[in-house]
């Protein structure tokens, strides 16, 4: 009974244990996944842009749907940027590594804004949107501009 009551433990362990220690196999692998996560969060985002740019027709409906997935992808690709990750198929620049809590600050800033534009979706008025949807944006240019080569 003991033993197999400790390897049940065991098992239990591993089973928590594991991903905390080692998310990814590989830095290739976490680079693949933070542009993975990076890219369905643009391609949702781009549609909440499509309908406040007009060139779709709004419905609140869909905003707040794009808007939800929207906030979960942003919490992603952080994850991705661990130690070793800044070689390999990236834009990534090195400043990224240098200044971890200006990085830090504006991925915050970024799922703060996200938050608010789901918030905005719910209120199911266009002007509310467009306005969160510029100011989401306005935090993906922000750390492109100072973290993502050309
Ligand atoms: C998008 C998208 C981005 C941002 C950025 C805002 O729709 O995919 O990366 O907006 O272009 O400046």
């Amino acid at each position: 009974m003991k033993l197999i009551a400790s390897l049940a433990l065991a098992t239990a362990f591993t089973a928590v244990s594991v991903p905390a220690l080692a998310q990814f196999q590989k830095p290739e692998d976490a680079v693949k996944y933070r542009k993975a996560a990076f890219s369905v969060m643009g391609t949702h985002f781009g549609r909440i842009g499509a309908m406040a740019n007009g060139r779709v027709p709004f419905d609140a409906k869909m905003v707040a749907e794009n808007a939800a997935i929207v906030e979960t992808m942003s919490k992603l690709p952080w994850a991705g940027f661990g130690e070793g990750t800044d070689k390999g198929d990236t834009r990534a620049k090195p400043e990224i590594w240098t200044e971890q809590a200006k990085f830090k600050e504006g991925s915050d800033k970024m799922q703060a804004e996200v938050v608010k534009l789901a918030a905005a979706a719910k209120t199911g008025n266009l002007d509310n949107v467009k306005a969160a949807f510029g100011a989401v944006g306005q935090t993906c240019k922000a750390c492109h501009d100072a973290y993502r080569k050309e």
